[in-house]
């Protein structure tokens, strides 16, 4: 039994002082308010929930700052994902397991707890299927155990390379399944993640542009979360219009059974009556701020969806940066330069803004990930703990803590981190960073010498 106590930290009804947490199987066992410490409790400053991270492609952590030079055309997403492309040919499974390592080493140091690892990355280099289906995702969750972090693991469908049934292009190769084959990579998925401690599957449409009608019902028809990247370019959107006559949103609103289940990715380009369909639809807008911004994608409307009452949680995506305050940082700073307004996505008079953002996200990620959030009892022990003696959050208490924290101090603050009951970070490193670094290094050097 490991028992851990805390000056203070935020339960689900709030913020607490001297609470003591026990932890067994994985789990919060007991949560003990004005609870005086023991010898054997281990101490810290604050201690919050870990923060879901809902939408990775960890392969791309290899490319961050690689795509920051002007190419012979004007840069674009579209041109970003022609390199992406080139990127994705030359990765064998070695690569990506070194690759998911760092991605998720990084995200436990700078507060994120679980992952929805977005993945579509199946076949070998040539586009024939590996003797295991799941190879790749077999080294995602090599990748999810040696650093510690949870794993959603959502499966690709992936089948046309635009609207309307367009073949999939060379470039795709490797991502492309049929119904029979992607019915082969969830059962081997599930096979894949069994050794971790709370692992879930889910399913995962690319996009509009990449699935029909009935593949998107046949691939979102089970149990778990099912997510899919939506509206995120306004080339997208056009070409959605001309395809059907409807936007992508309204499209998926029309024509899929978009429940609570969903997390729609990006969502960036809607009407007022789409964020109010969105809204009501009780799916999450899975926004990645950090990554929508370096892919000049805009803005969500943020402001008129959480007024509409959805649900949101954010993703790191392209992994440029990995980074859990950033992400809801950039989330209401994108708000306030549009709206020439401060504390946008507060919700109310009076209320924090850094603690609105991290609520949210954490309520928004655990429904998109599967899995509960919170420090109370019979959740997972996912949580992360500040650093109560920094500059940055000297004097304060409560939700101005959360402010601290994620307009000031950033992941700096963040000290240890335990994950499913173990301590995996401490004094902001992973136990396995030096190893785990090591290899990376000798990935990139021989990749981008290629
Ligand atoms: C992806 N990334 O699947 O990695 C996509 C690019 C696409 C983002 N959308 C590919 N940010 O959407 O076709
Ligand atoms: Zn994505």
């Amino acid at each position: 039994m490991t028992t851990l106590w805390f000056e203070t930290a935020l339960l689900a009804d709030g913020w607490a002082r001297a609470v003591r947490l026990s932890l067994a199987g994985g789990r919060i066992e007991t949560v003990v308010v004005g609870a005086d410490p023991t010898a054997d409790d281990q101490r810290g400053g604050v201690a919050l929930p870990g923060l879901p991270n809902l939408h990775s492609h960890a392969f791309q952590r290899a490319m961050a700052g690689l795509t920051e030079a002007r190419g012979p055309t004007a840069d674009s997403f579209w041109s970003w994902r022609e390199l992406m492309y080139r990127f994705v040919g030359r990765l064998e499974p070695d690569d990506i397991e070194a690759i998911a390592a760092l991605a998720f080493m990084e995200m436990l140091e700078t507060g994120f707890t679980r992952v929805g690892e977005f993945h579509y990355l199946h076949h070998d280099r040539d586009g024939r299927a590996y003797a295991n289906p799941a190879e790749m995702g077999e080294r995602i969750a090599a990748a999810a155990a040696e650093s510690g972090i949870g794993l959603t693991l959502l499966p690709v469908f992936y089948a046309h390379a635009g609207f309307g049934e367009a073949p999939p292009t060379d470039g795709q190769r490797r991502f492309v399944t049929d119904a029979d084959g992607y019915a082969r990579l969830l059962e081997a998925s599930r096979a894949a993640v069994a050794g971790l401690p709370d692992a879930v599957v889910g399913a995962a449409p690319h996009s509009l542009r990449a699935v029909t009608r009935s593949e998107l019902a046949a691939v979102s028809g089970g149990a778990g979360p099912v997510h899919i990247h939506i509206a995120e370019q306004l080339r997208e959107v056009d070409d959605c219009l001309a395809w059907s006559g409807a936007r992508p949103v309204d499209w998926l609103m029309d024509n899929a059974a978009v429940d609570a289940r969903w997390c729609l990715v990006h969502a960036t380009h809607m009407t007022a009556d789409e964020t109010a369909r969105l809204a009501r639809s009780g799916a999450v807008a899975g926004l990645c701020p950090i990554t929508e911004a370096n892919l000049g994608d805009g803005l969500f409307p943020a402001a008129a969806f959480l007024d509409a009452g959805g649900a949101i949680g954010v993703g790191s995506d392209s992994n440029v940066r990995i980074d859990a305050a950033e992400e809801l940082r950039l989330l209401e700073y994108g708000q306030r330069l549009s709206a020439r307004a401060r504390n946008v996505l507060a919700g109310g008079a009076g209320a924090s803004t850094g603690a609105a953002l991290y609520r949210r996200s954490l309520a928004g990620g655990a429904q998109a990930l599967g899995q509960p959030t919170g420090l109370s009892e019979g959740a997972p022990a996912d949580l992360v703990t500040l650093d109560a003696g920094h500059p940055d959050l000297a004097g304060r208490t409560g939700d101005a803590i959360l402010d601290g924290y994620v307009f000031a101090g950033g992941s700096r603050l963040v000290k240890d981190v335990w994950r499913a009951g173990r301590k995996v970070v401490e004094d902001g490193r992973l136990y396995a960073r030096d190893r785990i670094v090591a290899r990376y290094r000798l990935t990139l050097e021989r990749l981008l010498s290629a």
